[in-house]
């Protein structure tokens, strides 16, 4: 098949607000400085839900959707050299080239090389899009640089990291994106220290890679919240000592957890992290966070327009407000190590799968992500 477009089923999402339409693409072959990948397993992120929900400002349609998930090169273009056909990989949306000075700083894990494209939906080597509907002959846009709801994808190679042939596809597809950002956010934004205390907004599978990060270290303290209590079990056998519904208080859920940690007279964590996507939730984050040192991370991804507000003086007293994409892990060097150590056992990953579904169920995926009755579902093609 290398060096031929390849006709499959994908997932297209021809316009917002409308379920996915499980039809024939023509995927072309990869071009210079590109990867053509046969998915093998991907599963739905809050993220793609949120892109299909018309929320993502840079959201484009027609697009193939899908940014976490794992498979098997089918072939390369011209100059590719750090993978080839039969490696498994994992497709990253963030990418890494090593070259540019975002890759060179050790201060961050953006990548500046095919970012600008990848926004646009197309591909960096022609500015175009190797995905063709079939039956109508329309162009389709990628989506995150990654496109994975489709039996074959073509990404840059700056975005594809290569993993262990060990490794079960249908699990570390995880590691594309929610668990590896919760664990990151933990472990590499906020390297939280032994016998701290946190709380945890939003206990998805974000949410609980957090806990799971935060226990790891020793935190003394991780308070899960959530307003869905059937996530409270999960997240208790994570590793959270404390379970808060903001439904069950009439004040603001900043103010129960600050008296929460009141020990010394003043009250609230030393790490906070939204793991929502919440404007109004991010600034509770913040505030419960302890005079002088508290810090909150904005994990979760808030829709277009939507912006965060707080008193200044939150700031002046020593918060701080950050913010993580991808968990600070600089994909193609630091996705094959999680790989290796989710196989010596370190983090939970295969635990987040709570469905399984084929790719042509696709829809069926987004109806328990939105019933919030799904963590992960990983999808077959
Ligand atoms: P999810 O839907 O599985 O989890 C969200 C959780 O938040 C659910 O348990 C829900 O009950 C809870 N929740 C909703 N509203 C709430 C509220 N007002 N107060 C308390 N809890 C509330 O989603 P997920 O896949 O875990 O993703 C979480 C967020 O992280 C999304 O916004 C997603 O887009 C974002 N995300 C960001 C990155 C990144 O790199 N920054 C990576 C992955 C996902
Ligand atoms: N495109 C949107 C924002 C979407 C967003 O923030 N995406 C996260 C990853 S979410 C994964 O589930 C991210 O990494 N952002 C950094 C980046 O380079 O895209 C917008 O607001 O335009
Ligand atoms: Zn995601
Ligand atoms: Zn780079």
């Amino acid at each position: 098949t290398a060096g031929k477009p390849i006709e499959c089923m994908a997932a297209v999402a021809w316009e917002a607000e409308k379920p996915l339409d499980v039809t024939t693409v023509i995927v072309a072959p990869p071009q210079k400085g590109e990867v053509r990948i046969k998915i093998v397993a991907t599963a739905l992120c809050h993220t793609d839900a949120y892109t299909l929900d018309g929320h993502d400002p840079e959201g484009l349609f027609p697009a193939i959707l899908g940014h976490e998930a794992a498979g098997i090169v089918e072939s390369v273009g011209e100059g590719v050299t750090s993978v080839k056909e039969g490696d498994h990989v994992i497709p990253c949306y963030q990418a890494f080239c090593g070259e540019c000075g975002m890759c060179k700083s050790n201060k961050t894990n953006l990548c500046g090389k095919v970012r600008a494209w990848t926004g646009k939906g197309i591909m960096a080597a022609d500015s175009k899009t190797r995905f063709t509907h079939k039956e109508s002959g329309k162009e389709i846009f990628h989506f995150m640089g990654t496109s994975t709801f489709a039996e074959y994808t073509v990404v840059h190679e700056v975005s594809v990291a290569k993993i262990s042939k060990e490794a079960k596809l249908d699990k570390v597809c995880l590691l594309g994106c929610g668990v590896t950002t919760g664990l990151g956010a933990v472990l590499q934004t906020a390297r939280v220290e032994k016998g701290s205390t946190a709380a945890v907004f939003g206990l998805g599978t974000i949410g609980l890679a957090v806990v799971d990060a935060l226990r790891d270290v020793g935190a003394k303290r991780i308070i899960g919240v959530d307003t869905d209590p059937n996530k409270f079990e999960r997240a208790k056998e994570w590793g959270a000592t404390d379970l808060v519904n903001p439904k069950d208080h009439d004040k603001p859920i900043q103010e129960v957890i600050v008296e929460m940690t009141n020990d010394d007279g003043i009250g609230g964590v030393d790490y906070s992290f939204e793991c929502i996507g919440n404007v109004e939730v991010m600034r509770a984050a913040l505030e419960c966070c302890h005079k002088g040192w508290g810090q909150s991370v904005v994990i979760g991804v808030a829709a277009s327009g939507k912006e965060i507000s707080t008193r200044p003086f939150q700031l002046v007293t020593g918060r701080v407000w950050r913010g993580t994409a991808f968990g600070g892990y600089k994909s193609r060097i630091d996705v094959p190590k999680l790989v290796d150590r989710y196989m010596a056992g370190e983090f939970r990953v295969d635990e987040y799968v709570t469905h399984t579904l084929k790719l042509k169920e696709i829809n069926q995926a987004f109806d328990l992500l939105h019933a919030g009755k799904s963590l992960r579902c990983v999808m077959y093609t």
